[in-house]
């Protein structure tokens, strides 16, 4: 079955002022949707890779056949980003605070909440060009920060090393945040904290 563009769990408008309805439409209706374009195609012909999820073929990218790996690495990737970054965000005031077990192990890792959004931000901040900022759960239940370059993701064993199963993640291109903040990356990564959707954070550092 090929791979659809999913809906957007809010409304274009919703999580102004942090992202204005622009940004959000032409991201996920170009940006994203070429990304899905694109991996279907890239899959064309390949039925037993039509099968497999998406977090699979993010797991398995380095098994893939040769001709297909670039492009099933960066739009399978951009894919998953993308469709996991709308379900990261909510409108302000709705997306609840970090969980018990949750800000345990944030205070744990950093020392505190205002300690983990400095860290995760300085990754955004300084991932050189395009790329993403994670915030990633190991097996032993403990936090790591990372960023990756383009589309990669720390599904993506053997290609991007951050370990641990990725459990939140802002998108740091410039297609992100250019329209409404230009230049200003630290500025929109300031503002995403409004719009962070704990609920499904908490339900992902959960999920074993
Ligand atoms: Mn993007």
């Amino acid at each position: 079955m090929a791979f659809t563009l999913p809906e957007l769990p809010y409304a274009e408008n919703a999580l102004e002022p942090s992202i204005d309805a622009l940004t959000m439409n032409i991201h996920r209706t170009k940006h994203h949707n070429a990304y899905v374009t694109n991996l279907n195609k890239a899959l064309e012909g390949h039925a037993e890779l039509q099968a497999m999820s998406l977090d699979d073929l993010c797991r398995n990218i380095a098994t893939l056949p040769d001709s297909i790996k670039t492009a099933v690495r960066n739009n399978g990737g951009g894919h998953w980003n993308h469709s996991m970054f709308w379900k990261w965000m909510a409108p302000k005031g709705t997306g609840g605070a970090p969980s018990a077990e949750l800000s345990a192990a944030i205070n744990a890792a950093f020392g505190s909440i205002d300690g983990f959004k400095e860290k995760f931000a300085a990754a955004g901040v300084g991932r050189f060009g395009s790329g993403w900022a994670w915030l990633c759960r190991n097996a032993d239940g403990t936090l790591a920060i990372c960023s990756t370059p383009n589309q990669d993701n720390p599904l993506m064993k053997g290609i991007a090393d951050c370990g641990g199963a990725p459990i939140l993640g802002c998108d740091v291109w410039e297609h992100a945040y250019y329209l409404h903040y230009q230049n200003r990356r630290p500025d929109y990564l300031k503002a995403w904290w409004d719009v962070v959707n704990w609920n499904e954070v908490n339900r992902m550092f959960a999920a074993r």
